[in-house]
């Protein structure tokens, strides 16, 4: 099987495609089905930093430790460190506290050939376990917790992680200077226009989301993350206003 095959899936996303009551944007069993085709069309850079975080795990994952990937939805970032981890006496545990996504991701998971075992735990990744971890993935998932409770969970994370150890932090960012926020705003919208996404649905998705996912500057995220006890931050990758970081922690 081929890595992009892993996660295709022929369900097309057409949730905002016709006039909705505004509502608030919930990871609930109708998002689950169309997911994979909603977050390629809607994430640039997606289908670039999946198989990337196979490669970075690669890197650091060190035997007899636990990786994690928090908010790990379907499972596409979490076969990637799957595929990436070679130690087989390391853990691999997926967490995410949408049980439609838990539901489905079971089934991913257990459609790939890769040995290793994955544990896939229905939670709040701000109560979660974290202990002896080489490798932690949030791939677009700290943006979704609220802002104030943001720094207890990267204090946590970087806790529980072994000198050498690193977390791969991807996120939706917004930009100091109201100019460079209009321009990547607008090129983000584009994407979703070339990727088919009406004006109706790229407008009813962005009020839906928008008290929801909350992004912060790369300033702010750079220094938090120092704040929580990583030693290095740098950008790995950026497309528009999506961003993937990797925070290490010295060895
Ligand atoms: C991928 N990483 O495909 N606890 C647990 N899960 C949470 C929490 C929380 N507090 N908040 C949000 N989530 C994946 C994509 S999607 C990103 C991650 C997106 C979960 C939520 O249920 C959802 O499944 C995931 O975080 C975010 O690489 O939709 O833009």
């Amino acid at each position: 099987m081929s890595k992009s095959d892993r996660f295709a899936e022929p369900v097309t996303d057409r949730l905002f495609a016709t006039e909705r009551e505004p509502e608030d944007f919930r990871f609930d069993a109708a998002v689950a089905r169309v997911f994979p085709d909603m977050i390629r069309r809607s994430v640039p850079g997606y289908t670039t930093i999946i198989p990337m975080i196979e490669v970075i795990t690669e890197q650091y994952a060190q035997a007899g430790s636990n990786c994690y990937d928090l908010g790990c939805s379907l499972g596409a970032s979490t076969l990637a460190m799957r595929h990436g981890i070679s130690h087989n006496d390391c853990t691999l545990v997926g967490v995410d506290n949408s049980a439609a996504m838990i539901e489905r991701c079971e089934h991913y998971i257990a459609l790939d050939d890769h040995p290793l075992a994955v544990s896939l735990r229905c939670e709040d990744i701000q109560k979660t376990e974290l202990s002896n971890a080489s490798v932690t993935t949030l791939n677009f998932t700290l943006q979704f917790v609220p802002p104030g409770q943001r720094s207890s969970l990267l204090r946590r994370i970087a806790g529980a992680t072994r000198p050498g150890g690193v977390l791969i932090l991807s996120e939706k960012i917004r930009f100091e200077s109201e100019d460079e926020q209009d321009i990547q705003t607008r090129l983000h919208h584009e994407f979703k226009r070339a990727n088919g996404y009406s004006d109706l649905e790229i407008s009813q998705k962005r009020s839906a989301i928008e008290q929801v996912l909350i992004p912060e500057t790369l300033a702010a995220h750079t220094q938090r993350l120092k704040d929580s006890g990583f030693d290095r931050v740098l950008v790995w990758y950026q497309c528009f206003n999506f961003v993937s970081m990797l925070a290490l922690k010295a060895g």
